[in-house]
């Protein structure tokens, strides 16, 4: 625990115990509680009693406040089960009810809202201040936001809050640690719908990201025939993505790959790159990104750059690239006063080194272009801060992590989800990179419980927790239904193991269930009769779990793209679960003496071999092939079952 989270966790203990001791005379009054918010929120601490939103709310909304945010609370409050929501300009000094203020700072309806709580709104972009006070049969909770993408995160909150329908009276204090967090679609292979895209775009809303950038691989028009125009269906579809990102306060950043072909001095070439992104500007796009990854940059394309550049090379290279995306940055401003800043990935993204080609974009690369970086490799098993310190100063600039998890389109992901906590990125990042952009799996909603983990951590590197955050992910895939999380929580753990471009994964395999199969082991070498008999027991209900998960995740409480998505991974977990059921039954039997555990056994390695045999949807993912199920723990454990304890002769045959 960092000691951001002890703070607030000391404080609400006290702050707590004084709420109840004044709430505490009738039986069914229930202790006012910390909520539990993701991403963290910087600050949050308890005062007196609660607000029951009840079933009417008066709503006060600040002049400047954007109409869809409050449309945004008033859905919030409708499904928190308010049925009457009544509008007003200003909060009587003494409550009669239920008023929830929407606004800036701007305005002083809201500050003033906020000043009967003392709290006020701090200065950081993005930031908001979330109070609720109790008064009598009333109450007031104001969502106030520095800018109106804070009042936005604060509806975000309250979304969080109002679940619960009483909300403590409390004080939210909360700023992103860093500008830009979000996702790129930077993977090869299937690119996701557009109906994937839509609701990614709402999802990164719910964690507060704030950037999404366009860069699917396979995208030809982005790549391979990045000079022609989108042809006109494609380009209003890219629209209406834009506009859904507009509505969730994301950037939607649209990203072009022309290393492969490019003419780096050649005016035509500089022409055709504006010209498509003039297209794009057409349809509302406003930040734009140049990718320059995975190309060949020691020769050139063209004779022109020759003779412009000298010889081909990698710091030639830097040069040509340099003045290219200089251009780029100029038209862009000339055209946009109000345009951010050109992102680009370089070549060399995949480590901090010196070297010719980091000089080059370190001296001629427009200091206001943002460049991206993958860690100390292209999957590298952890990043810390001295790393990010070096690519700092590698790169001339403070960076934007482009952090390749939880993508599986390499070889090693093959048959895999990667659906562990997102860890190992060191608390204090903030300080040294403007952002984190995860590059997601094919499967857009199973790529939720990673990049849930790098929204929360890019808003409050030195308040996150990696686990909790974990199943708050679950959770919220699961709809809040408790059973559903657990199923979740069962097939993420099969789904643990992180590869790296190097032969150690960066994360371990299925260490939930190897906890209870190292129990199996131990107890049926070293253990009683009843260790043993303990020990299969809870093996069997491992496996019941297992088998009966996949049922639950179809069921509909999950999100149904997430169970279409791992469809096939399901089907196999459900045959493993049967398989690991088998073997408990045959690990019993023969602790029993009893003759049927060669049959079970039997039929344990039949059905594991079905669910070893479940391959990919063709085509849905980069590398097609066998299905992976806690592999290397779950198949190894049925495949030993029979040799760790002596079988009985087999049942005679009837
Ligand atoms: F630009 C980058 F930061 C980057 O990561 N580029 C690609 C990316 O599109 C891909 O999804 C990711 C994971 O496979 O890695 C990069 O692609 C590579 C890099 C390699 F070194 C693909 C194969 C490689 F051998």
């Amino acid at each position: 625990m960092t000691r951001g989270m002890g703070r607030i966790g000391a404080n609400s203990m006290m702050v707590a115990a004084a709420a109840l001791a004044v709430m505490a005379a009738p039986a069914s009054a229930q202790p006012a509680t910390l909520p539990a918010i993701f991403p963290a929120p910087v600050s949050m601490t308890l005062g007196q009693g609660v607000v029951a939103l009840g079933s009417s709310v008066v709503l006060v909304a600040g002049a400047d406040a954007d109409p869809a945010t409050v449309a945004l609370v008033r859905g919030i409050l409708t499904s928190a089960g308010v049925k009457t929501i009544t509008t007003a300009r200003r909060v009587p000094a003494t409550l009669d009810g239920v008023y929830v203020v929407v606004g800036t700072g701007g305005d002083a309806v809201v500050r003033d809202a906020l000043a009967r709580s003392g709290a006020r709104i701090g200065d950081e972009a993005e930031g908001y201040t979330i109070t609720s006070v109790a008064q009598g049969r009333g109450g007031l909770i104001a969502l106030a936001g520095r800018d109106g993408d804070g009042v936005f995160h604060a509806a975000q909150t309250f979304r969080q809050l109002a679940r619960r329908g009483t909300i403590p009276a409390l004080v939210i204090q909360d700023h992103p640690a860093m500008p830009i967090r979000g996702t790129i679609e930077g993977f090869y292979g299937a690119p996701w719908t557009m109906a994937d895209r839509t609701k990614h775009l709402d999802f990164l809303a719910s964690v507060k990201a704030n950037t999404y950038v366009y860069s699917p691989k396979d995208d030809p028009y982005a790549r391979d025939r990045w000079r022609e125009p989108y042809p006109a269906e494609t380009l209003s579809a890219l629209g209406t993505l834009a506009a859904a990102a507009r509505r969730n306060h994301v950037d939607f950043v649209y990203a072009i790959s022309p290393g492969p072909t490019v003419c780096f001095s050649d005016a035509a070439d500089l022409s055709a790159l504006e010209r498509k992104f003039d297209a794009l500007r057409g349809i509302g796009v406003h930040s734009f990104y140049v990718a320059l990854d995975d190309i060949e940059y020691t020769k050139w394309n063209c004779e022109q750059d020759k003779a412009a550049f000298g010889p081909s090379g990698a710091e030639a290279a830097g040069i040509a690239q340099s003045k290219l995306l200089n251009a780029v940055q100029a038209d862009l401003l000339a055209k946009d006063r109000a345009s951010r800043p050109l992102i680009m990935v370089p070549t060399e993204y995949f480590d901090a080194k010196e070297s010719p080609y980091k000089a080059a974009l370190r001296k001629h690369l427009d200091p206001r272009i943002v460049v991206q970086w993958t860690g100390t490799d292209v999957v590298p098993p952890a990043i810390s801060v001295p790393d990010a310190k070096a690519a700092t100063k590698a790169f001339g600039r403070k960076t934007l992590l482009w952090d390749n998890y939880p993508v599986n389109d390499y070889a090693q992901t093959t048959g895999r989800l990667l659906m562990a906590p997102y860890a190992r990125r060191e608390a204090g990042l903030a300080s040294e990179l403007t952002g984190i952009l995860s590059n997601p799996m094919n499967q857009e909603a199973p790529s939720r419980v990673a990049v849930t983990g790098v929204a929360a951590f890019a808003w409050n590197d030195k308040g996150y927790d990696a686990e909790r955050t974990w199943h708050a992910a679950a959770r919220e895939l699961a709809g809040g239904d408790a059973r559903a999380t657990e199923a979740l929580l069962v097939f993420f753990d099969t789904q643990h193991m992180a590869p790296t471009f190097g032969s150690q994964p960066w994360q371990e395999q299925a260490p939930r269930l190897k906890a209870v199969l190292d129990r199996v082991r131990e107890a049926i070498a070293d253990g009683d009769a009843a260790a043993r008999a303990e020990a299969i027991a809870e093996l069997r209900e491992t496996a019941d779990a297992m088998a009966g998960a996949p049922d639950i995740i179809r069921s509909g409480t999950v999100d149904p793209g997430f169970a279409a998505q791992s469809a096939p991974w399901l089907d196999a977990m459900q045959r493993w679960g049967r398989a690991l059921r088998l073997t408990a039954a045959g690990l019993d039997a023969a602790d029993r003496g009893n003759g049927a555990a060669v049959r079970y056994f039997a039929d344990a390695k039949r059905i594991a071999g079905e669910a070893a045999a479940v391959q990919s949807i063709p085509g849905a993912t980069r590398f097609d092939g066998p299905i992976r199920i806690a592999d290397g723990v779950l198949d190894v454990f049925v495949a030993d079952a029979p040799t760790l304890i002596a079988l009985p002769p087999a049942a005679p045959a009837r």
